[in-house]
């Protein structure tokens, strides 16, 4: 990881201006990386802004920590054009595939791309990179971001390490999914760096609407073996980011150490997230949709199926896995 850092500043010393540019639809963690990042380049006495239409309708959790800060350059789709020149880098944070983007036709405004991501790696990455640093195993893109400030000796602000320390919390599902002890350490860095509890804890409600809209979905759940915990989010309206959280939420009950929760997608796809606390994979019964993830999380979207069948196949599947484990 330190390699990665030396690399980056001999970069970003190239330039004349720096992009930062997270995904669509940023949460904490693109949001707290993408602050991190761009006060570590402010320490370098470099021209950098934040690719976000602060304005534009985006996760509440991350408009309230927009406005805990003032002095932070923004640029929009609105006005980005302005901003750039022939000698600007474009670094990417939480997402390495073009049409993930927060605004994927800057790819063709800005050549020169820097990665920093912790996804498992699409297979319709972003090529001819300057640097594509892609470590799955860490919970977070913020705490790659934390290593690189402490690293680099740059004393991040109170309010940005706030925000950082939410971004993590919100990555590793409240430390637990994908926690190691260098996450631990981050937060710790975090704490020295003055982060605040209260205040993070602001950033993470969310409103009793969306938590009651979970509670209902959630009361439907229903048992398929002594372990798997599935809900099944019948509506008309997107069931997009509610999947992860209700599949997550799901693990809390006693004896669930696997939980799928599936619903349709905007984009008429069938969603499916599994998250795994016990001996089940969920990547390797994600894989069988398509999908891919990690042995704790992962997710699939299918084109031409029903949510039975889907179920069916999974069902099926882990009678097969039980099987083999007995015998
Ligand atoms: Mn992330």
């Amino acid at each position: 990881m330190n390699s990665l850092f030396e690399q980056l500043v001999k970069i970003i010393n190239n330039y004349d201006k720096i992009v930062i540019m997270a995904h669509l639809k940023p949460d904490l963690d693109a949001f707290g990386s993408s602050l991190g990042l761009y006060e570590i380049i402010k320490s370098y006495q470099k021209d950098v802004a934040i690719f976000l239409d602060v304005q534009d309708e985006i996760n509440s959790s991350v408009k309230e920590a927009t406005g805990l800060l003032d002095n932070v350059k923004y640029i929009s789709v609105n006005n980005y054009k302005d901003y750039i020149s022939s000698n600007t880098l474009l670094i990417i944070l939480d997402v390495h595939q073009q049409e993930r983007l927060y605004y994927p036709n800057i790819i063709e405004e800005i050549k020169d791309v820097v990665i920093i991501d912790h996804h498992i790696k699409s297979k319709n990455y972003i090529r001819n990179t300057k640097i594509f640093y892609n470590d799955s195993l860490a919970s977070s893109v913020t705490e790659i971001i934390v290593f690189c400030a402490k690293y680099l000796n740059c004393k991040l602000s109170s309010t940005t390490a706030t925000i950082m320390l939410a971004g993590i919390e919100t990555d590793t599902n409240d430390y637990n999914l994908k926690t190691t002890a260098n996450t631990y350490l981050a937060c710790s860095y975090l704490m020295e760096f003055g982060a605040d509890n209260l205040t993070k804890q602001e950033l993470l409600k969310e409103t009793k609407e969306e938590y009651l809209k979970r509670a209902d979905y959630i009361k439907s759940s229903f048992m398929i073996n002594n372990y798997t915990a599935v809900c099944i989010l019948n509506n008309k309206e997107n069931a997009g980011e509610a999947l992860s959280l209700v599949a997550e939420e799901m693990l809390k009950f006693e004896n669930v150490t696997f939980a799928i929760a599936i619903g349709r997608l905007e984009n008429k796809y069938i969603g499916i997230s599994a998250k795994s606390i016990g001996d089940i994979d969920a990547c390797k019964y994600m894989k069988m949709f398509n999908g891919g993830g990690h042995f704790n999380q992962a997710a699939a979207q299918v084109a031409n199926g029903n949510i039975k069948n889907i179920l069916d196949t999974i069902k099926k599947a882990l009678e097969v896995e039980h099987e083999s484990n007995i015998n």
